[in-house]
């Protein structure tokens, strides 16, 4: 059994409580480590280590933080083989997926941060012959960065890269569901030669780890991935102490399919779109809309491909789908379904819990499910189930389709297959979203900004918005006369 520590001032050490909670590896039900249940004194250390390595961090030359960025972008890509299988095990992730997405973009969003920040520059406004403004950006100091379980590694980096490449000193909480990665990332920032205190990553429940970061005075930051709710509470506590906040929630995004689209190449996306990583991913499409003109024919082909998914072990190189995170949201997930059913839903495949064999008999497997039938505004289309679950309705018009689209309370990404350019430009321009995908989905460049509207979310990360958000601007006005 392996025991996770924390790592604080660049030391791994236990909790002050010595308590630890039981870490399950998903695609086997069984508990295969232990994770540091800590609370607010090592939330207390990590802050104080923090604030010690901030001056010296934040007065380095960029340059060389940057190279130790690099290092770290490269010690992550050597240890690929590694991380992606924990990543896997943590997750219920097929490893073919954490190898491919997970682990890589993890080292991408550390050498793109590394690299940005030697382009990064700031305004400068001239007053013709009366006086020059210009910008300084300066780090924020101690920032905190929440992160969830859907993709442990890839969006825990996606914080602290941009946040330490800024300047600033971090107090990090991975998800208590998926903590592997995070964990033995912090053992190649001590072989990359990141200075101690630069990076502090405390283990531990959200409602007490997350809260005490949340919570700490000299944490003027908070950048947090995760549920709307969380979100909500996040927001109640920072709002009195003006901390910046920047928030990536939940998504209930539209996939919109009009009958003039590339049809093969429509389907074979909506595959991945709807089940990659069992439909737990923020930019899932959950709602799949279809003109009525190629309705039938889409069902047909839609639910023939996702009847030939392989759910399996996510070590089986076969698996397109291993097991949904934790028990809970497979229950959770289960329950959606029967929501849908109680709603009038026909399950046209798919609905169940699968029970597997051998050692992953107790693993939390669920089968892609596919269901039509339901009103655009009933709560299975109107709330996240960020499962292997996608509803298909047909629609008459673009007027009646972006009613729909924009029916819920979210706004996190949406999708639109169309070869008609200009209704494409005229669709994107009109979707209540923060981003856009046309005729593809996830394709993603790490400039662009990201995250959404409504409910899901305030701020935007990527490119040179993180940066934005981790430093704070100081006009500076100089008399010419
Ligand atoms: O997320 P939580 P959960 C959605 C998805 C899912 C639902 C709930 O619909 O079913 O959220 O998932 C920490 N103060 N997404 O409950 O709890 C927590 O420890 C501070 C969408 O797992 O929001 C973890 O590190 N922090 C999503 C992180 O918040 C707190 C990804 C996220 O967990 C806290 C995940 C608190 N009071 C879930 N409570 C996306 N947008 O990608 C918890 N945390």
């Amino acid at each position: 059994m392996t025991f996770l520590e924390n790592y604080i001032a660049g030391e791994l050490l236990p909790p002050v409580s010595k308590a630890y909670l039981g870490n399950v590896n998903p695609s086997t039900g069984i508990e295969y480590s232990k994770i540091p249940d800590s609370d607010k004194e090592d939330v207390e250390k990590a802050v104080q280590s923090a604030k010690a390595a901030f001056p010296s961090w934040s007065k380095m030359p960029k340059e060389k933080r940057s190279r130790v960025l690099i290092k770290l972008a490269d010690l992550i890509e050597e240890n690929l083989e590694e991380l992606a299988a924990a990543e896997a095990k943590d997750n219920g992730k097929p490893l073919k997926l954490a190898t491919r997405v997970d682990i890589p973009r993890a080292s991408a969003n550390i050498r793109f941060y590394a690299t940005a920040i030697m382009h990064y520059a700031s305004e400068s406004h001239a007053m013709e012959d009366a006086a020059i403004n210009y910008t300084l950006r300066k780090p924020i100091g101690v920032v905190g960065c929440i992160s969830p379980w859907n993709l442990p590694l890839y969006l825990f980096t996606w914080k602290i890269a941009p946040a330490i490449a800024a300047g600033n000193c971090v107090v990090a909480k991975p998800s208590e569901v998926t903590p592997m990665t995070a964990y033995l990332f912090t053992k190649l920032c001590k072989q990359a030669g990141l200075p101690d205190g630069v990076l502090n990553v405390v283990h531990g429940l959200g409602p007490k780890v997350g809260a005490a970061i949340t919570e700490h005075p000299e944490i003027k930051a908070i950048s947090f991935t995760g549920g709307t709710i969380t979100g909500e509470t996040i927001a109640r506590i920072s709002a009195p102490m003006f901390k910046k906040i920047s928030l990536e929630l939940g998504g209930k995004n539209p996939n919109i399919i009009f009958a003039d689209c590339d049809f093969e190449k429509a389907v074979s996306t909506s595959i991945h779109s709807s089940f990659a990583n069992q439909g737990q991913i923020c930019l899932c499409g959950s709602r799949i809309f279809i003109e009525r003109s190629i309705y039938e024919k889409f069902k047909a082909a839609f639910v023939s491909k996702v009847k030939e998914l392989k759910v399996g072990d996510p070590f089986d190189d076969n698996s397109d789908q291993g097991a949904v995170v934790s028990e809970t949201h497979m229950n959770k997930v289960l329950a959606c379904i029967e929501t849908a059913k109680k709603e009038g839903g026909e399950i046209l495949c798919g609905g169940e819990r699968i029970v597997m064999q051998g050692n992953l008999a107790n693993g939390y497997y669920i089968q892609p499910t596919v269901i039509d039938g339901l009103a655009f505004n009933c709560q299975t289309n109107q709330e996240e189930i960020f499962g292997p679950v996608v509803t298909l309705t047909p629609f008459d018009s673009e007027e009646e389709v972006l009613k729909y689209a924009n029916s819920t309370k979210y706004g996190l990404a949406s999708t639109v297959w169309t070869s008609d350019v200009t209704r494409a430009h005229r669709i994107a321009s009109e979707l209540e979203a923060g981003i856009v995908w046309v005729n593809c989905w996830l394709v993603r460049d790490l400039r662009t900004p990201f995250g959404g509207v409504k409910n899901s979310g305030v701020g935007r990360e990527g490119g040179f918005e993180a940066l934005h958000f981790f430093t704070e601007p100081k006009n500076v006005c100089i008399n010419l006369k």
